[in-house]
């Protein structure tokens, strides 16, 4: 199992898309591990975006970032952190496909709405900074139903 930093972007608290978004993510079958509403401080954007310092979006992406709150999850599954990137689609909104996030909400390169950690390293780089106190580890009732039980969970 692995699992994933997502980011509701501060466009997507303010254009009231956070239940929408996390719908998606739920109904494809990955578990809630942590969940948080925050603003992000200068500080903690100059971290999680240390691989974008010399990017000439930089400042304005630290700047867009803790403008305003977003939403913080843990998500867990099988494959989460690539399964999420294709639910969230292109970088460029305007160029995401339809059925994804990007695709089907967004048409802006820089307020795409969703952040989601690109590898297994920077997952777990992301979740130690926005989650340093650790996840809820639970059992997923569905989670039965939506892998097979021997060859994906290794239940016999
Ligand atoms: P990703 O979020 O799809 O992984 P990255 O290349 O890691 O995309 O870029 C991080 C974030 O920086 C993007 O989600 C977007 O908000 C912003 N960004 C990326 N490229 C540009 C650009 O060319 N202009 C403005 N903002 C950009
Ligand atoms: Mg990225």
């Amino acid at each position: 199992m692995e699992r994933t930093l997502i980011l509701l972007k501060p466009d997507a608290v303010q254009r009231g898309l956070c239940g929408t978004l996390l719908s998606r993510f739920e109904e494809k079958g990955l578990k809630i591990v942590a969940m948080k509403f925050m603003k992000i401080t200068p500080d903690l954007a100059g971290k999680h975006y240390e691989a974008h310092k010399e990017r000439p979006f930089y400042p304005g992406l630290v700047k867009f970032m803790t403008c305003s709150p977003v939403v913080a999850l843990a998500l867990e599954g099988n494959n989460a952190i690539k399964i999420c990137r294709t639910l969230m689609g292109a970088t460029n909104s305007a160029e995401a496909a339809p059925g994804t996030m990007r695709g089907d909400f967004g048409v802006s390169r820089s307020y795409n709405l969703v952040h989601g950690s690109d590898s297994p390293e920077a997952a777990s780089r992301e979740l130690s900074l926005f989650f340093p106190e650790g996840i809820v580890s639970w059992d997923s009732a569905a989670w039965n139903w939506a892998y097979d039980p021997i060859e994906e969970l290794k239940k016999s």
